[in-house]
């Protein structure tokens, strides 16, 4: 390994947080490359829990350097905190490194967040309002503020006044909100960037040379292939770029770097927010599934929608990202469940349809196409060895893997270090 990327191959929370924990552990440095505080991992490190948003999942140990790449939008409030939360719980901070090059997020961003989801009534995507997509709306508008901006006093207070002229004016005439004070706001983000200063690095220089230097670098995806901008279930996705690609592009290395792409899968499907879900059970299944498996959002405590595994879906994934393995995760959760099912394709107006489909309106009337396998009576949250799990287990598995057309390379019985079964 030298660039690994590990992504999500459906729509969030797939238990990226704890495959890059376990990948971490050979890794020199971890490098968060999209999003911002929507996202939400959670790792388990002798039973005790940590929550992520911003920050790696390599700051768990002590001998990795962070990165948080030109591609991720930085709340600076929550960055701050979640190093101290960080610290107070004996983590040890001192090596991040922060791009120059990243977007912040803005207290006018994350009202905006709001009085846009507001307005979009029935319309709403269900944004999890951090200011995520309005930060991404200044960086493609060419508006955006960006750290290297906040590290530099003058240039700082120019564009606050310049962005704030425009966003007072919106957030007071178009949605009647109450706009934000120059004064206040400069004063708040210049103490930021105080505590900032020391972390604020040329990021991509950093990483080009850690792998020309032998050192191993892992990619840690945020949101998943579903929600991103460009291949996601537009509108209803995120506002950056999830997929492998993203990683380039968010980190500043070139394609040829990447030596290796892990898909991270739910053993089912869970969705935070509104938009199509194929799969989605609304019953009894889906209920157990979501009260056994705890899915709430990280972030918000959103209760997740549940459904079977979209095989169709993953296979999507392996597309766009070109898929070495799949590290398969939570199929603990499906213990004694007495028959499961896998979607394989959909069918629209009778058809089988071959690709993933662009159309909402499609796939919001497509119809999963299921498999059906026999489940598994026995927990398995402590098997160790890929052998040992039950007949069915890996049938199910190694049918996914099939429909796919990508090989199993991890699977994740628990959310401890030690569930963890390497084939790979
Ligand atoms: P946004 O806030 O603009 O990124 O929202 C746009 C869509 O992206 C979805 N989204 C997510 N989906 C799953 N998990 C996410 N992270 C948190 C978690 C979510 C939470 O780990 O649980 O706590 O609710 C995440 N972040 C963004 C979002 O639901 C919208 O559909
Ligand atoms: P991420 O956003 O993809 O990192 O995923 P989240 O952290 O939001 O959600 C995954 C949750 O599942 C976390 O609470 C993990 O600790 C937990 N988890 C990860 N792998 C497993 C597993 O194999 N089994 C169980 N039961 N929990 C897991
Ligand atoms: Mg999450």
């Amino acid at each position: 390994m030298s660039a690994v990327i590990v992504i999500g191959t459906q729509w969030g929370d797939e238990g990226k947080g704890k495959i890059v924990d376990n990948l971490a552990e050979k890794a020199d440095v971890v490098v968060r490359y999209q999003g911002g505080n929507n996202a939400g991992h959670t790792v388990v490190v002798d039973g005790k829990e940590f929550k992520l948003q911003l920050l790696p999942s390599g700051i768990l140990y002590k001998d990795k350097t962070c990165v948080v790449g030109n591609g991720v939008v930085i709340d600076p409030a929550v960055m701050i905190k979640e190093l101290r939360t960080m610290q107070s719980q004996g983590v040890e901070t001192s090596d991040l490194k922060v791009s120059n090059r990243a977007h912040l997020i803005m207290p006018y961003h994350r009202l905006l967040d709001e009085v846009e989801e507001d307005y979009r009534g029935e319309h709403k995507i269900g944004t999890t309002k951090r200011g995520i997509g309005p930060c991404y709306m200044d960086k493609n508008a060419r508006s955006g503020i960006r750290m290297v901006d906040l590290m530099d006093e003058e240039e700082f207070a120019a564009k606050l006044e310049r962005n704030l002229e425009a966003k007072n004016h919106l957030l007071q005439a178009v949605y009647g909100a109450e706009g934000f004070d120059f004064e206040q706001l400069r004063a708040e983000y210049l103490g930021y960037a105080q505590v900032l200063r020391p972390f604020v690095a040329d990021t991509s220089v950093y990483i080009n040379e850690a792998l020309k230097g032998g050192k191993k670098v892992l990619f840690e995806g945020a949101q998943a292939t579903l929600l991103d901008l460009d291949h996601g279930t537009y509108p209803y996705v995120t506002s950056s770029h999830p997929i492998a690609g993203g990683a380039c592009i968010g980190a500043g290395i070139g394609p040829t770097k990447i030596s290796k792409v892990i898909g991270v899968v739910k053993a089912y499907t869970t969705r935070v927010g509104e938009g199509p879900f194929p799969t989605e059970l609304n019953d009894a299944t889906g209920d157990l599934i979501r009260n056994r498996g705890r899915e709430f959002g990280t972030v918000t405590g959103r209760p997740r929608r549940c459904g079977w595994l979209d095989a169709a879906v993953v296979r999507y994934a392996a597309q766009v990202s070109g898929l070495d393995y799949l590290a398969v995760t939570r199929l603990d959760i499906l213990d004694g469940l007495e028959t499961l099912k896998i979607c394989s394709g959909y069918k629209y107006k009778g058809q089988l349809i071959g690709e993933f489909p662009a159309s909402l309106k499609v796939l919001s009337e497509v119809e999963p196409v299921y498999e059906e396998l026999p489940g598994w009576t026995e927990s398995i949250t402590g098997v160790r060895a890929y052998a040992d799990l039950p007949a069915n287990a890996r049938r199910y598995i190694e049918r996914l893997s099939e429909i796919v057309g990508v090989p199993l390379g991890i699977v994740s019985v628990g959310p401890a270090r030690d569930q963890t079964i390497v084939l790979h």
